[in-house]
């Protein structure tokens, strides 16, 4: 084939993927699952890998390897689903880059261009997993890791550190970089809550010990912050702790702003726990109080999201992640996942079936006897007895 006919070939398989419709799949009642992921490298325009030029590119040989297109932001963007994309290219390197749905569920298209992220201090060597917060103050509120070469671990090459990184927009063109949060620990999975608290922005934060250990961090925190363009960590507090042999064993990490509801403040987080092939992400519900967002009200046991299928598969094994959702004004409400640091997927459900399963799901008993007894209260009331 000369260079035009793979072109064509190429650029028609592009496009049917881009097109291919996605069906919903029946899980539990309280989600559908999708037959295809949302979002996949292959996704990746043609012109972000290729010189289409067969003067300087003849053999039509990718020259920008795109290798994952994983934990997305999502946002409500007019009659568009907008998401915010973790996009890895093959050197490792991940930045953000925009992409649009007409319907939330298949037809992703990314923008033309990634986002240019101005930089704050010392240069970033990698960002990602943007929580996007639509705030009252007016802002759309881009929150994301910064990872930067730790130089204080002489010898130690994989040495990083990890904070918040700040930044905000009103059309995801362009972007105003904050300075960093600072903060006593590292810093990931920080989230912008939309509204403010007694006066002050509030954000979700997940303290550690290093780059990858949460360790002593203890959970999901909560800060109040006085001034947005100069975030401090002042106070810090648990508000969704970790607990031994649960989900939540060894990490756990706010998603995407929670959503408000009548009967209260509506979070998707993720857990981890470890096992003998390395750590599993699961993701999980909680729900807090309107009047005090700190106040855990419904805590679901166990995962409401795991790996299933080909999920378990891709670049970092056994993950769910999720970092973005959209509710819509009529209810619906699309949870957007990624699978194994790799791909993105979506799940379809309501404000009314995810607050009646967190308000209807007993919560952890901590032993296994609790477990039982949960099941048989079920199985007593199904059989009769
Ligand atoms: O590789 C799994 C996830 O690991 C990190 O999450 P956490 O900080 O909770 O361990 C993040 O790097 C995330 O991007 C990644 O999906």
């Amino acid at each position: 084939m000369d260079f035009q006919e793979k072109l064509k070939v190429l650029r028609k398989d592009h496009e049917a993927l881009l097109r291919k419709r996605n069906a919903a799949i029946y899980v539990n009642g309280v989600y559908e699952r999708y037959e295809n992921p949302v979002l996949t490298a292959a996704h990746a325009p043609l012109f972000w890998r290729y010189d289409l030029d067969p003067e300087t590119n003849p053999f039509l040989e990718e020259r920008f390897g795109i290798h994952a297109a994983f934990n997305s932001g999502a946002i409500k963007w007019g009659d568009k689903y907008l998401l915010c994309v973790r996009v890895e290219g093959a050197d490792r390197k991940s930045f953000f880059a925009m992409a649009e749905s007409p319907n939330g569920v298949d037809n992703f298209r990314f923008w033309d261009r990634p986002v240019t992220m101005p930089e704050w201090g010392e240069p970033a060597t990698n960002v990602y997993d943007m929580r996007l917060t639509a705030h009252e103050d007016g802002w759309i509120y881009g929150i994301f890791c910064v990872e930067r070469k730790d130089h204080d671990a002489e010898g130690d090459l994989s040495a990083a550190t990890a904070a918040a990184g700040i930044a905000r927009t009103k059309d995801f063109l362009t972007w105003e970089r904050l300075p960093d949060l600072k903060s006593a620990s590292q810093q990931r999975n920080v989230c912008l809550h939309p509204e403010f608290v007694d006066g002050k922005y509030a954000l979700y934060t997940r303290p550690q010990d290093g780059f990858i250990d949460a360790g002593s961090g203890g959970g999901i925190g909560w800060a109040l912050i006085d001034d947005i363009t100069a975030a401090v960590v002042k106070d810090e507090k648990i508000i969704n702790a970790r607990h031994y042999h649960t989900i939540t064993e060894v990490k756990n990490g706010e998603g995407p702003a929670p959503i408000k509801t009548p009967q209260g403040w509506l979070h998707l987080a993720h857990g981890v726990r470890g096992c003998a092939s390395g750590l599993r992400y699961v993701l999980y519900l909680y729900m807090t109080a309107l009047d005090d967002p700190t106040r855990v009200i419904a805590a679901p046991a166990g995962f409401f999201i795991a790996p299933e299928g080909e999920e378990y598969i891709g670049d970092v094994m056994n993950v769910t992640f999720s970092n973005g959702w959209i509710a819509d004004p009529d209810g619906r409400v699309f949870i957007y996942y990624a699978s194994s640091d790799t791909r993105m997927h979506v799940a379809t459900s309501s404000v009314e079936r995810l607050v009646d399963y967190c308000l209807h799901t007993e919560p952890d008993g901590f032993a296994t006897a609790d477990s039982v007894r949960r099941l048989n209260r079920l199985i007593d009331k199904n059989l009769g007895r």
